[in-house]
């Protein structure tokens, strides 16, 4: 099964939005499989957007991830990294559509509220940045309601 770092940013903790974008990978079907709320530390926000870090927006980005809590998830189930994309909409929010994460609740692409791995191997890499090996391995009674 696929699995796919997902990362509540500083704004939508703040803002009270932890609550529902659990809820719409919840009931969306994934299962839930490492949860935590931190603070991060720069070297973790810089390693994170390490690929970023010759733009201009880097700083920008990393003070705003270390300027309060993040709430870090690990989300699994078949397609969840791109289906997660889907549920979380385009990177800037004014161009995300309605129904997504950022289309509901965002307005710019500072402030964008939500993070979600963008491929396979950047998964695997954020995961283990995160999380290590810490994540819960549990079998969910919805497995057979859920896929065929
Ligand atoms: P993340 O990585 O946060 O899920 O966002 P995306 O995958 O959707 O988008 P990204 O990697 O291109 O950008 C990472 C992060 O940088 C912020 N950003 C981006 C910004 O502040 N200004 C910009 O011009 C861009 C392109 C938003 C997301």
């Amino acid at each position: 099964m696929e699995k796919s770092f997902i990362m509540i940013k500083p704004d939508g903790v703040q803002r009270g939005l932890v609550g529902d974008i659990i809820s719409r990978f919840e009931t969306k079907g994934f299962k839930l499989v490492g949860l935590k709320q931190m603070s991060v530390s720069r070297d973790l926000a810089e390693a994170h957007y390490a690929v970023h870090k010759e733009r201009p927006f880097f700083k920008g980005l990393v003070d705003y991830i270390i300027s309060a809590p993040v709430v870090a998830m690990v989300w699994e189930g078949e397609g969840v990294i791109a289906s997660a994309r889907k549920l979380i909409g385009a990177t800037n929010p004014l161009e995300s559509e309605p129904g997504t994460i950022r289309g509901d609740y965002g307005i710019t692409i500072g402030r964008n509220i939500i993070h979600g791995s963008d491929a396979p191997e950047t998964a695997q890499s954020e995961i283990k940045l995160w999380f290590g090996d810490d994540l819960c391995d549990w079998e969910s009674v919805m497995q057979p309601w859920l896929y065929e």
